[in-house]
């Protein structure tokens, strides 16, 4: 924890190292208690930097033991000085050696940053700035180098000695001890060192690139989970393959390893050569994971894989270019699953999270742009918007460009940038001059942040048969700008004929591609040759991260569900559907109104519903309407509990009305025998629990019975759990006894045991806050692992809308005092858990006023880490 007032860090700020770094050797004497590093650093002043002799370096959480230059040991405060930042060396010459001893204490360390242990294993997680926790250094990624890393530790206990790159040289030592030493050829930055110790067992593959090389593949985990790494290392493999053939790009090291630990920050961690991941992203079998595991571990082994080129080899040159790694690399991993699965499926479950999470982000006190022009603590914007909205403002180049197109700009930036670090701006650069093409304007999407809305109106004349898109795009204001400069935005449009099908596009008598360019605010598009008033199908394949805005009529709507060509908007238009009738339907209760639901509604789900021409897993998600969170962001101020009330009235309704075709459905689809991970099998698995999920709102015992027999017979943890979540929501017998048999039969696997925590935090029983304290209590719980607090407390935060946003604030009240337990461990974990209370400004004044409370209560308190204290005092801070 950093001690006084946390400051402000500005991109405007940024001046090039002094001192550039040629070698790096690094010596790690691993203890029991303490750790020992020696750093030997190479320094070469920057020629224009001619008279500035100050090299500073980072560091926190240090021990100084000796420091010398060219051999020679330096005195304090005379040849260097200690700040609260690090370590100056106050006359460095234009070359020469630095030693640096330090001793850290990894067995301590609960933040979770820099060198810690996990499972009585070493391991390391330097991005962004862990290294400085590790040994002095300029821990800025624009400082690139050769690292040599050598390990020392006592073999009985780290048998296994991993770091980046090749394996040199190893050997014995004295008492029991032994030694390994890497070498990383590749020059790189400090964030993406990595080092692991333990008892680990490993499987290995191997993959023959493109051009005929032989790369080891490696899986490091702990002895008892070496079964479960299958999955992901076919995922690694298909990675490489793909990045081969879509971009042209292969793997560069001899070996690339992936360790997996239990103890993590976040999912995964793309360091050189040597990969560290959560293990909830490794381990997969069907008893244990379900599909969306299945697909997330794949989706995360490509996004670090594809790190390789977007991030390691072409690196960012300050912390504000993130989105230049992340947005990017979401992007790739995005493609990857779609060209894998199905595309269709893959951009609707893209675009439901974008618009449940980083619009709510971008609507939230924590706004920034995607590249964010000034930070407390950098860790706070490793956020849905840097990287969601970041890969979608990648996406806006592939749609105006074509995939061609795309390529040839990509193709250019490594031709350009390899082993270099840079900016957003040389990634545009890049893809205009590689297309020949004007791209300026979407360097605002880059500088300014908050959802654009765009508004179209249509007019049609009968006479000239033409149909006019008027388009009106507006910027709401965020924190760092009250005025915003309009977007190049690429709305992709169709228009359907009465018979449903594409009219053929004329703009000015032009054959038209269907996208259309909005550069300015207000904008008119003419389509001529339009025989028949046409139904209007905008921002097709949802063409850029806005909110639009279109008076549609429900007859439209429900129109578009049934025929519209375009797969996302068939979706979109029953989203739009239900959202309608969550606004009409909380105007009746306020207004004491008896609820009720069209006839024609209750029609289109059905038709959706039993439309076996359309893939299960499309079904499935048209049937999986905008959750509690959707509709609180969408329709403020949000009052959480008339929400849930009307939410439930429409899926209730839907499940009575409909009962007959979920069961039909449900019992066709139950028994598939084996279990496949395939894309159908997939879809097939998820319609069928959608059905049950539904028909888990009838009041109706036979429901039990049903979930406790699909529980019982499940073959795969997709099935087990999804009767266990319907379960959890009904007070009944099969419940408690469901509950006790997965506890029984998982706990002796911690992953496992997530989901039982997590699933029991989202239940809607009247209890659950009551259940979560309890649960803190749990043998099995322990609040110093993220992805148990995740599980636990983040699900209840996130997931469980109805109690969290109790009238009585006592939601409030537990998750301001786990935040403030964490503060003190892990400020990184503590700073995601108080974003469910942020927007205190969205909710009804009651409940307002009662997270704004809870809000106040943390910032008062004494030791507040920069990581809580930048979200709560922002979140505060007068609009
Ligand atoms: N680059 C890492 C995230 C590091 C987060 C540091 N707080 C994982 C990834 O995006 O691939
Ligand atoms: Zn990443």
């Amino acid at each position: 924890m950093r001690e006084g007032q946390p400051h402000t860090i500005y991109l405007k700020d940024y001046t090039p190292p002094v001192y550039q770094v040629e070698t790096l050797n690094l010596k790690f004497e691993l203890g029991d208690e303490f750790t020992v590093v020696t750093s030997t650093a190479h320094y070469q002043r920057d020629p224009s930097h001619l008279g500035n002799t100050l090299l500073e370096l980072d560091g926190e959480d240090l021990e100084l033991i000796s420091v010398q230059l060219d051999g020679r040991y330096l005195q304090v405060n005379q040849d260097y000085r200690l700040t609260p930042e690090g370590l100056q060396i106050l006359t460095m010459p234009a070359q020469g050696s630095l030693e640096i001893v330090t001793r850290i204490y990894p067995q301590k360390n609960t933040a979770l940053e820099g060198l810690y242990q996990s499972s009585g294993n070493f391991c390391t997680q330097c991005e962004a700035q862990g290294f400085r926790k590790i040994t002095y250094y300029q821990d800025r990624p624009d400082v690139m180098t050769l690292f040599t890393t050598d390990i020392i530790a006592e073999r009985a206990k780290y048998p296994v000695l991993l770091s980046n790159g090749n394996l040199v040289a190893a050997g014995e030592l004295e008492e029991g001890k032994h030694w390994a030493r890497w070498l990383d050829p590749y020059r790189k930055p400090a964030y993406l060192f990595a080092l692991v110790a333990g008892h680990l067992k490993h499987v290995e593959d191997f993959y023959t690139t493109g051009s005929g090389r032989k790369v080891t593949l490696r899986i490091y985990t702990e002895p008892h989970n070496i079964s479960k790494c299958e999955h992901a290392m076919q995922s690694l493999k298909r990675a490489m393959r793909w990045d081969e053939q879509r971009f042209g790009l292969e793997y560069d090291l001899d070996i690339y390893m992936i360790v997996a630990v239990d103890d993590f920050n976040m999912g995964a961690m793309e360091n050189k050569g040597l990969n560290i991941f959560n293990s909830k992203l490794v381990f997969a079998s069907p008893e244990t994971a379900t599909d969306q595991d299945y697909i997330n571990i794949e989706s995360v082994i490509g996004h670090e894989y594809f790190h390789n080129w977007t991030g390691n080899r072409i690196t960012c040159r300050d912390w504000f270019q993130l989105s230049l790694k992340e947005g990017l690399t979401v992007f790739r991993d995005q493609e990857f699953t779609a060209d894998l699965h199905s595309p269709a499926v893959k951009r609707i479950e893209d675009v439901r999270m974008l618009r449940t999470f980083q619009f709510t982000e971008d609507a939230s006190p924590m706004a920034h742009p995607i590249r964010p022009a000034s930070y407390m603590e950098i860790n706070n914007f490793y956020t849905m918007t840097v990287y969601e909205k970041g890969a979608e403002v990648v996406r806006l180049y592939q749609t105006l460009l074509g995939r061609a197109g795309f390529r040839q700009g990509m193709d250019l930036y490594f031709a350009r940038h390899d082993g270099q670090a840079v900016t957003t701006e040389d990634f545009l650069a890049a893809m205009a001059d590689a297309n020949q093409a004007d791209l300026k304007q979407l360097q605002r999407w880059y500088d300014q942040a908050g959802t654009p809305e765009v508004k179209v109106t249509m007019t049609y004349d009968a006479t000239a048969q033409t149909c006019r898109l008027h388009c009106v795009q507006s910027i709401p204001a965020t924190p760092e700008s009250q005025h915003k400069q309009p977007q190049l935005i690429p709305l992709q449009v169709g228009l359907l004929r009465e018979t449903g099908a594409d009219l053929a596009l004329y703009l000015e008598d032009q054959p038209c591609d269907g996208i259309l360019q909005l550069t300015q605010a207000e904008q008119s598009f003419r389509f001529t040759q339009v025989p028949e008033q046409p139904v209007p199908s905008l921002l097709r394949n949802f063409s850029a991260p806005v909110r639009l805005v279109y008076p549609y009529t429900e007859a439209e709507l429900i129109f578009l569900m049934k025929h519209d060509s375009d797969a996302f908007n068939r979706w979109d238009a029953g989203q739009r559907l239900a959202m309608r009738a969550f606004e009409s339907l909380l105007l009746d209760l306020k207004q004491g109104i008896p609820l009720g639901l069209s006839h024609e509604c209750v029609c289109a789900w059905q038709v959706v519903l039993t439309d076996e021409n359309l893939d299960p897993a499309l079904r499935a998600e048209a049937l999986s309407l905008p959750s509690e969170t959707d509709i609180a962001e969408q329709l403020r101020p949000a009052d959480p509990a008339a929400i849930h009330q009307v939410r439930e009235f429409v899926l209730t309704t839907l499940a009575k009305a409909l009962r007959l075709d979920f069961e039909i459905i449900f019992y066709r689809l139950q028994h598939q025998g084996v279990y496949q991970i395939d894309a159908a099998s997939m879809g097939k698995r998820r319609l069928k629990n959608v059905c049950l999920a539904y028909l888990g709102h009838l009041d109706d015992q036979a429901v039990p019975a049903l979930c406790a027999e699909q529980y019982a017979q499940a073959n795969n943890m997709t099935d087990a759990l999804a009767a266990l979540a319907v379960l959890v929501d009904i007070d009944c017998p099969e419940r408690v006894a469901a509950l006790q048999h997965f506890h029984d039969r998982w706990q002796h696997d911690p992953l496992v045991m997530d989901k039982w925590f997590a699933l029991q935090a989202s239940s809607s029983l009247p209890n659950t806050l009551q259940q979560v304290q309890q649960l803190l209590e749990h043998p099995l719980f322990d609040m110093r692992n993220p992805n148990k607090v995740r599980a636990l407390i983040g699900s209840f935060a996130l997931r469980n809308p109805w109690h969290f946003h109790a009238a009585d604030g006592s939601g409030y009240a537990f998750l301001a005092e786990r935040v403030l337990w964490l503060n003190e461990r892990n400020p990184q974990v503590a700073a995601r858990m108080v974003r469910p209370l942020i927007n205190w400004r969205h909710y009804e004044s009651g409940r307002a006023q009662l997270m704004r409370g809870q809000l106040e209560r943390i910032q008062a308190h004494q030791g507040l880490s920069a990581d809580v204290y930048e979200i709560v005092s922002k979140s505060l801070a007068t609009a």
